[in-house]
């Protein structure tokens, strides 16, 4: 018999298809599953699930016989690493296959704030242009001081990105590390914010990093000031954000996450000056393919015993359970 999963949000079509050839597959997103999902809590033995979506306590708690939780994607914020680890319950992730596609998604979407991209869709669209209509100036981004909060795999890899388009590079990073010549650290988050004209985030959501971009650090990023959010939306106090957006204390903002997505604060859809993304950082066909790839060689691992290749708490586990 085909070992049982629970898939909780959907994936592309072709890894779905691999999952059904290997297990059985119980896809927690559809409604009409519900009762059926209710009786065969107890042969679930993996869970696959996005990032952002995450596995809440209460389902791990339902799920007396889970041993794997497979992330397509890299943030781990929206699962107890705590309360797995004790019950020798791995989380596994996609490390790697999604950082490029994250960090061209801090670009484009800096890119459409600064060269009013969307805006001058809209414009050629609604015949505002052949009537006339022109476009306020953007602004350029080369030998601009673009700040990263943040200095992981996909900070970094927005740096060279942004590198590449003449900007100068500034970063504050929890813990020191070596960088390239060139990239100056800063040693507060307010700091950057204070010198840096363009600021953006590839924090991991952790509860140290929960409303890291406060009031006073988009305060000191000041009316030129842009913001970009591609981390997660917890990691900014979203009151004071959509507050200094509207009274014009920052410039604009880029943002492809948000707290309560995807039913996010209606106050976002009435600003001019931010452009909006459904969190779509790691939304490529290629990218997809190879996240999809790397979930099942983790379920495959765990089918086979053993430890997931991906496992983020492997070394958590065996602690929990030598003490
Ligand atoms: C994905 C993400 O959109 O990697 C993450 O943590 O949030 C994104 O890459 C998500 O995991 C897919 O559902």
């Amino acid at each position: 018999m085909k070992p049982a999963i629970l898939l909780v949000e959907p994936m592309m079509d072709a890894i779905e298809r691999e999952l059904d050839a290997a297990y059985t597959v119980h896809r927690l997103y559809d409604a009409s599953l519900k009762t059926r999902i209710q009786s065969e809590l107890g042969a679930i033995r993996a869970a696959v699930t996005g990032g952002g979506t995450g596995l809440s306590a209460d389902w791990v708690a339902r799920l007396p016989a889970l041993g794997l939780v497979a992330i397509n994607g890299v943030g781990t914020d929206k699962v107890d690493l705590a309360e797995t680890a004790r019950r020798g319950i791995h989380v596994s992730t996609t490390p790697g296959v999604l950082t490029g596609d994250i960090a061209d998604m801090a670009m484009a979407l800096l890119l459409a704030v600064m060269r009013r991209i969307v805006e001058g869709d809209r414009l050629v669209r609604q015949g505002r242009w052949a009537a006339g209509g022109q476009l306020p100036l953007g602004s350029r981004l080369g030998g601009r001081r673009l700040g990263i909060l943040g200095l992981g795999q996909i900070g970094r890899a927005i740096a060279r990105r942004a590198e590449a388009f003449d900007a100068e590079i500034l970063y504050w990073n929890r813990s020191p590390a070596e960088m390239p010549a060139g990239w100056t650290a800063v040693d507060t988050p307010e700091r950057l914010a204070a010198e840096a004209d363009i600021l953006v985030v590839a924090v991991a959501a952790t509860p140290q990093t929960e409303s890291i971009v406060s009031a006073a650090v988009l305060a000191a990023l000041g009316p030129e000031g842009i913001l970009v959010n591609v981390a997660r939306g917890n990691v900014v106090d979203e009151t004071a954000l959509l507050h200094a957006l509207q009274q014009g204390t920052i410039a604009a903002a880029g943002l492809d996450v948000f707290r309560n997505e995807p039913t996010i604060d209606p106050a976002f859809a009435g600003l001019e000056n931010v452009v909006l993304a459904p969190h779509q950082g790691s939304a490529t066909l290629a990218t997809r393919e190879d996240m999809g790839r790397l979930v099942l060689a983790n379920l495959a691992d765990h089918f086979a015993g053993r430890t997931p290749r991906t496992s983020v708490n492997a070394d958590r586990i065996r602690e929990t359970h030598t003490a």
